[in-house]
């Protein structure tokens, strides 16, 4: 029954869809680069065990945490996360979060529309949460990087940390292609359930 709900109603609305977003222990679902680790001590909410990604680039380098989500090409999506630039490991880096979409799955085939990016990380010392305005999913897009990104102009040592990172939107659900035949049986049955429902409330 509640497939046949989920069918007349619609698929699900927004929710972040990636995997340990929160870095709940390890970096398990992510893909860093090596300059970037797992740190157990500076979780944003304090949560014990549940550290960030935390960048160290010690050279004119970029560090980057990626991770590859199906998408569902047209429709929105939002994505950011938390970032803290260390006030004592200060060499002017800057970070920020991006997304670039692509065309095949697990990001694989060719680059599609541009790639986006939050805003960057203004101030040392502290927690920001930064947010991306709403993106739509460009036609021909599967699957998207999400990035969190840390640049260092120059060589020294620069120190990034990211937290609660999210992609909200709609997961990329396999809709089924109705013919015109089966896209009337699915009505009538809808149409059948909400009598039933309306039979069921009022006696
Ligand atoms: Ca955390």
């Amino acid at each position: 029954m509640s497939a046949i709900l989920v069918l007349c109603v619609g698929p699900a609305t927004a929710q972040n869809l990636l995997t340990n977003g929160t870095f709940d222990g390890s970096l398990t679902g992510w893909a860093a680069s090596s300059n970037t680790t797992y740190d157990s001590t500076l979780d944003n909410t304090g949560a014990s065990g549940s550290g960030p990604a935390q960048s160290v680039v010690t050279a004119n380098d970029l560090a980057v945490v990626t991770q590859c989500i199906a998408i569902r090409p047209g429709a929105q999506y939002t994505f950011g996360g938390d970032v803290i630039l260390s006030a004592t490991l200060n060499y002017g880096g800057a970070a920020d979060f991006g997304v670039k979409w692509y065309s095949g799955v697990n990001c694989g085939g060719s680059q599609v529309g541009s790639a986006s990016y939050t805003s960057g990380a203004t101030t040392r010392g502290a927690w920001l949460s930064l947010s991306s305005s709403l993106q739509t999913a460009p036609t021909g897009a599967v699957s998207v990087l999400l990035l969190a990104e840390h640049t260092v102009p120059a060589t020294g040592t620069d120190q990034a940390n990211f937290d609660n990172m999210f992609l909200d939107g709609p997961a990329a659900t396999t809709i089924p292609v109705l013919g015109r035949v089966g896209f009337l049986a699915l009505a009538t049955v809808c149409a059948a359930l909400g009598i039933w429902l309306l039979r069921r409330r009022v006696s």
